[in-house]
């Protein structure tokens, strides 16, 4: 029954439909549990919430990067999966914070100054939570001494940058230097993504990471996570 529910859970995130109502990506979907009535039917068998995430949530938007990667999914595709793996966790949410589950650590996540776009950054915010970190989103257009000031007050172990414009990315150099200024800088890993940037300016400006897209972000910190440690 655990296997069965996990298994829907799990499909219904790869076909992207947050409720019953919802078409999937194959046709025909309409009127099945989708995503927010699955959880609240795991919830009430008890089913653990690691669980759930593991092999409910992950496991599907692994195979939505998979597809994705393989250009049989679209961005409209990944961000109706993204959209149901995001409302899933915001059902969860209350449950996780009562149940003793070791958050895997804090990310702080931003879109740069100036720049306005934020669906990728939403992206990467979600897949995080979906691998068991906290993320405090700062939202979009934020400046530098902002993401210092926050560092400063949650001490999370990942500042995680998005910039889509070749006009705003310098202000991801303009933030490591902010953190380094305030003394912060070797107590966080940096990582940084998004259309403008690359592998190779990430090493320009200092930070600790790139990654192209969603899922290598969440690899990223996982690897960068054992470096440190957590
Ligand atoms: Co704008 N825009 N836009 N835009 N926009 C681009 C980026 C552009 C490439 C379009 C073009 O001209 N071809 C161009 C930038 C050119 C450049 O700088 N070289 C551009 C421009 C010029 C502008 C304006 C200046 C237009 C104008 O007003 N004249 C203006 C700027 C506003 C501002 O930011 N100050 C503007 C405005 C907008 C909208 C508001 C209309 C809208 C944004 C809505 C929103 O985000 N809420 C918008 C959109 C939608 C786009 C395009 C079409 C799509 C961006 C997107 O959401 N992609 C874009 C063209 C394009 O990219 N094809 C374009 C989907 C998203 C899932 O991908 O964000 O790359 P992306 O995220 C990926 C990866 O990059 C990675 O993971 C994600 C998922 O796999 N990733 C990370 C992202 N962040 C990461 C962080 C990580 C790791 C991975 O670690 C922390």
């Amino acid at each position: 029954m655990t296997e069965d529910i996990l298994a829907l859970l799990k499909e219904n995130v790869i076909q992207g439909r947050v409720t019953q109502d919802d078409e999937g990506f194959d046709e025909g979907m309409a009127g099945q549990p989708g995503v927010s009535e699955l959880i609240e039917q795991a919830l009430a068998q008890g089913i653990n919430l690691e669980n759930i995430i593991k092999k409910g949530l992950t496991e599907g938007m692994n195979i939505v990067g998979q597809k994705y990667e393989a250009s049989e999914y679209y961005i409209p595709d990944m961000l109706a999966s993204a959209e149901a793996v995001g409302v899933a966790m915001e059902i969860l949410e209350p449950h996780l914070a009562q149940s003793g589950i070791k958050s895997k650590g804090k990310v702080i996540v931003a879109t740069v100054k100036g720049d306005l776009h934020d669906i990728g950054k939403n992206i990467v915010s979600m897949l995080l939570r979906g691998a068991g970190y906290i993320v405090r989103d700062l939202g979009n257009d934020i400046d530098p001494q902002v993401i210092v000031a926050a560092v400063r007050e949650d001490k999370p172990q990942f500042v995680g940058m998005s910039a889509l414009l070749t006009s705003t990315m310098m202000h991801m150099k303009d933030t490591i230097e902010a953190l380094s200024g305030s003394g912060l800088r070797d107590g966080v890993k940096v990582i940084i993504g998004g259309a403008a940037v690359s592998e190779e300016f990430a090493r320009r400006i200092g930070a600790d990471g790139y990654g192209a897209d969603a899922f290598q972000a969440v690899r990223l910190v996982e690897t960068l996570s054992t470096n440190i440690g957590g």
